[in-house]
């Protein structure tokens, strides 16, 4: 091949790539999620990640707990899924903006979580039609043993 079109078609895919928004420092992320196999709101979520850019890697679990304890989550944090992104937890109906921020900001801590199962249109896999849910995302403590969650956002 000789080295004009080479270097054009590198110049189109650049001009592509740059259209389309990508570059190497919004690649998409991968992400790990556990969840039992029989939870719906935990598909809706992944899809909800998945829409937001990341690249979603499920694994099914028939016990959720031994993962929640292997990563140092307090159960009074706990919700349904479990998602990994770069060594930080997500626990739960964690908005992807949230998460996008808190991949940004890195603040000193083990990851987000979602406690429970809030419910509403702005819940993303936990949609209910008409209504709003007024949920928070909180900062997983660093250190495993206390819960002491801190507020990282509040969605209403
Ligand atoms: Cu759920």
């Amino acid at each position: 091949m000789n080295r004009p079109l080479l270097s054009r078609l590198a110049l189109s895919f650049a001009l592509g790539a740059s259209m389309l928004g990508i570059s190497e420092t919004s690649s998409a992320e991968t992400m790990t999620v556990y969840k039992s196999p029989s939870c719906g709101c935990c598909e809706g979520w992944v899809k909800h990640m998945e829409q937001a850019g990341f690249d979603v890697e499920v694994h099914n679990l028939h016990d959720m707990n031994a993962i929640k304890q292997k990563v140092g989550l307090h159960p009074g944090l706990a919700s349904c899924h479990t998602a990994l992104v770069d060594g930080y937890v997500f626990e739960g109906h964690v908005p992807a903006q949230d998460i996008r921020r808190f991949l940004e900001e890195k603040p000193e801590a083990k990851g987000l979580a979602v406690p429970g199962m809030p419910a509403g249109e702005n819940v993303p896999g936990m949609e209910v039609p008409g209504r709003r849910a007024r949920f928070a995302s909180y900062l997983i403590p660093a250190t495993a043993t206390e819960k002491q969650p801190g507020i990282y956002a509040v969605h209403e």
